[in-house]
């Protein structure tokens, strides 16, 4: 395992770390953050009162509001003189969520992902594709630059252009691609219309993140694609992609870098921390950001930790795969559900294939949802009858079956070439 000694340091250690470089992150948005230092005084806190980690709590949360009512730059600790890069977080809807960065920040981010690729089985000396978006997504350059400083070969071909990515990954014989899990899935199916059997390269590990990636979806990627599937999970308010990544020696969660961020899991409801293994809200911390410090962020995805020594023998914190995010749940004639628990009951069935649409309505004040899946272009069997069997399926897995299910022909569901899937369709 290539790896820095901190990762496998004894826990008192990491939280030795982490309370001085929490001491020292409070203090900088203290003195230079005009919106925290009103945040800290409005609550009656001195940065002294924050000595450890378990003094977090004290802190006010960061949301995804207080970036949009602060933009672009009123979170920002450091002059314009020593921000060296920004980057911005799509958002679909208001203004994008501006991030910035120091020279040493940049080391960090480099560093952190340099990790996840380690942790990921990549080794100095191999070749990474690169299919995430280049620009202001935090993904192409987050993963470019880790890249390079774990000393393998970086190909920047970034999202789309997908027939010449498949052309590359056979040409120049990649070891590794990164790219979102949905694209990697695109990308088997346009190899297998250009008649190359995508099995066949040399290509044994995708390293995928930014979407969410249920067990059956990943499952589905690693059979077409034949490579082991590593999750890389973060977010660009905290660094970009380097948060979290999956260990292949274990597969069994993402190691969180804990002396760079603080994790913790609330109740979103009511912004109680909850005990390690039960499942709620991530909320994170940084620890060592210069130009962009952040206390408690909000990160609206559900998660659960557990900080039990992994097989790999690192010992820092471990999250769940990140299947949903809080605000994603579907109310259905009052039954609750996550579109992640939809792809993983669908999933299930070998006719179906790994594109599904979910398309919600509102009718005389009530909620209608209509699921449209793909079967697989083998299938040759009674579809009303599959139909039949994955609305009795639904209904006892998750105790709701769509108004509408409909099976379509292969190739009918929009792919995603550049940027995040889309799923979910709200058309209340
Ligand atoms: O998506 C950073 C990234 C790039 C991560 C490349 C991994 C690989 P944002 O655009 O700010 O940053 O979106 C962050 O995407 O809060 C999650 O909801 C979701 N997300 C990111 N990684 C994962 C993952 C990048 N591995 C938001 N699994 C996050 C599930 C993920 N969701």
């Amino acid at each position: 395992m290539s790896d820095t000694p901190i990762e496998t340091a004894p826990r008192t250690e990491i939280r030795e770390l982490q309370n001085e470089r929490l001491r020292e992150t409070v203090r900088n948005a203290y003195e230079n953050v005009d919106y925290y230092r009103a945040e800290l005084d409005a609550a009656g806190i001195e940065p002294e009162d924050i000595q450890t980690v378990d003094d977090v709590q004290k802190l006010p949360f960061t949301t995804k509001e207080d970036f949009r009512s602060e933009y672009p730059d009123g979170l920002f600790a450091v002059d314009g003189a020593d921000v060296r890069r920004i980057h911005a977080s799509s958002g679909t809807t208001g203004k994008p969520k501006i991030v910035a960065y120091t020279e040493n920040d940049l080391d960090v981010w480099s560093e952190v992902v340099a990790r996840c690729l380690a942790a990921s089985g990549v080794e100095p000396g191999e070749t990474v594709q690169n299919g995430y978006g280049y620009g202001l997504f935090t993904g192409g350059l987050g993963l470019h630059y880790g890249i390079e400083e774990l000393g393998a070969t970086v190909i920047p071909i970034g999202g789309g252009q997908t027939q010449r990515q498949v052309e590359l990954l056979q040409d120049l014989e990649s070891d590794v691609l990164t790219c979102t899990p949905s694209y990697s899935l695109y990308l088997a199916e346009t190899a297998e219309e250009m008649g190359i059997d995508i099995t066949d390269l040399p290509v044994s590990t995708v390293i995928f993140g930014a979407e969410p990636c249920t067990d059956p979806m990943r499952e589905e990627i690693e059979e077409r694609l034949d490579v082991t599937g590593i999750d890389i999970y973060g977010l660009s308010e905290i660094i970009g992609p380097g948060v979290s990544n999956e260990c292949h020696e274990a597969q069994e969660g993402l190691h969180i870098w804990e002396d760079h961020f603080y994790p913790e899991v609330i109740d979103p409801h009511t912004g109680e921390p909850l005990p390690e293994g039960e499942e709620g809200e991530l909320v994170l911390t940084t620890l060592t950001k210069e130009a962009l410090p952040v206390f408690r962020y909000r990160t609206g995805d559900l998660t659960t930790l557990t900080y039990e020594e992994c097989k790999c023998g690192r010992t820092m914190a471990r999250m769940d795969n990140v299947t949903g995010r809080a605000d994603d749940l579907l109310i259905v004639r009052g039954v609750n559900c996550y579109p992640s628990e939809i792809e993983s009951v669908v999933l299930e069935f070998d006719a179906i294939a790994p594109y599904y649409r979910i398309d919600l309505y509102r009718d005389d004040n009530l909620d209608h949802l209509e699921l449209t899946i793909e079967r697989e272009p083998n299938f040759d069997g009674d579809t009303a009858d599959l139909r039949d069997r994955i609305r009795t399926r639904l209904s006892n897995v998750l105790s709701f079956t769509p108004d509408k299910l409909e099976i379509v022909d292969p190739d009918s569901i929009e792919r995603t070439e550049v940027g995040k899937v889309k799923r979910v369709y709200d058309h209340r």
